[in-house]
């Protein structure tokens, strides 16, 4: 059976950047004026002052400092609080394919690809900014790529699904070159009037372009080695805003569970054994000890948790080179952050070297895939 390698991969960065200084002054005002705003009624105790946010706070809970965003005029106006983007007329290119097109140059550029020989192209991301036409086929239309494409979406997993779906279809033959893109507009989905939560996500986009090894000329290649996919249902990452949301009573009034909610801490308790679990196991199957890994590229969500990870799973603490980190300047951006540490920090890799892309959130879902370098 043919190989699949990995052979290139891109990121793009939004030029729009929130430093939690930024963050935390414009969330005060805010609640500053909510609570004068409501001030009767606060201190007849019908209704709970807002709590102001902290940047200690932040980097101790999360390690994020900065987010890149696609807007942030209107996230930091205490008056909006959310992106304000122009709307586009159905003829001009979408911002997710925007975005993902940004990623896919590099990524094809990396590796030594021109876009008519991609073969197939698949939008991976947690959010989708109109149902239909897919993404991808305007991505795949937008670069002049061949074959079909489809959009998916498992949240924070969804790079690590679409790399198993595109393995499969590679070995499979139904496909030879395939393009993996994940755009990640998290600042229009998430609630930046909740200080639990308002400091979590940023944009950005990421690509790989996934082959079959006998076509593969790019300078950098990994082979993908297994990739092992687990889910199990939980509400404690939820988000309620869909095509129904009309037909309810309450349908289009500013409801918070229209945005993103978790339970934090319950997914961190349950996350952190469900994924160094299944990256054990993975191993074992595989023949490989944790003194085999030479790299973690972990999902971005908050530093503790991935330190905890690492450590279960190499059975020590991490060097920083081992496990990078890009929360701090990135923030959480669901699907994209193990790409983003991917593509940032993999090409020092001598030949031969393991290392594990794993994903996990909501679902709750988790997608590890071995790759050793060529
Ligand atoms: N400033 C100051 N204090 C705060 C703030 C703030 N901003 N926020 C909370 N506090 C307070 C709390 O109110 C609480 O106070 P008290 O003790 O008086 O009740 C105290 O600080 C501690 O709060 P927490 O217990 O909530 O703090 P934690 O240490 O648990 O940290 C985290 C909160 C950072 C959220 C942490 O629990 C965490 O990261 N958990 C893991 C979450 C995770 O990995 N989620 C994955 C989500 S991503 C995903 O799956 C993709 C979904 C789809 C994408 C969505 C795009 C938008």
């Amino acid at each position: 059976m043919s190989k699949t390698l990995i052979t290139g991969s891109g990121v793009f960065t939004p030029s729009e950047i929130i430093t939690n200084e930024e963050l935390v002054k414009s969330f005060n005002a805010y609640a500053k004026l909510q609570n004068e705003k409501y001030k009767e009624e606060i201190e007849k105790g019908e209704r709970a002052p807002i709590l102001y946010s902290s940047e200690e706070f932040i980097v101790k809970a999360s390690g994020i400092k900065n987010r890149h965003v696609v807007n942030k005029s209107g996230i930091l106006d205490p008056n909006i609080m959310h992106p304000v983007l122009e709307k586009r007329k159905d003829d001009e290119l979408s911002l997710m394919a925007e975005m993902g097109l940004k990623a896919a140059k590099i990524a094809l550029k990396k590796a030594n690809k021109q876009a008519k020989e991609i073969d197939c192209v698949i939008v991976a991301a947690s959010n989708f900014e109109r149902a239909y036409p897919a993404i991808s086929i305007e991505l795949q239309q937008a670069l002049g790529a061949g074959g079909f494409a489809f959009d998916m979406n498992v949240a924070c997993s969804s790079a690590a699904f679409a790399i198993q779906q595109a393995n499969d279809m590679i070995k499979s033959g139904t496909a030879k070159t395939i393009l993996i893109v994940n755009p990640e507009i998290c600042s229009g989905h998430v609630e930046w009037r909740d200080r639990d939560c308002h400091f979590i996500f940023g944009d950005v986009a990421t690509a790989l372009v996934l082959e079959n090894a006998q076509n593969a000329t790019a300078k950098q290649q990994f082979e993908i080695i297994d990739c092992k996919l687990i889910t199990k249902f939980s509400n404690n990452i939820r988000n309620n805003n869909g095509f129904l949301r009309r037909s309810y009573p309450e349908g289009m009034k500013d409801q918070r569970d229209m945005q993103f909610m978790q339970e934090g801490r319950k997914v961190f308790k349950e996350v952190v054994p469900l994924v160094s679990d299944l990256i054990i196991e993975h191993l074992a199957k595989n023949n490989l000890t944790p003194n085999d890994i030479s790299r973690l590229w972990l999902h971005q969500a908050n530093k503790s948790m991935n330190d905890m990870i690492g450590k279960k799973v190499l059975g020590r603490k991490p060097e920083k080179t081992e496990q990078p980190n890009i929360l701090d300047e990135y923030a959480n951006t669901s699907s994209a952050g193990s790409i983003i540490t991917f593509s940032k920090y993999s090409d020092d890799l001598a030949k031969g070297e393991i290392g594990i892309i794993c994903a996990f959130g909501a679902g709750y879902s988790v997608g590890n895939v071995i790759v050793k370098k060529l």
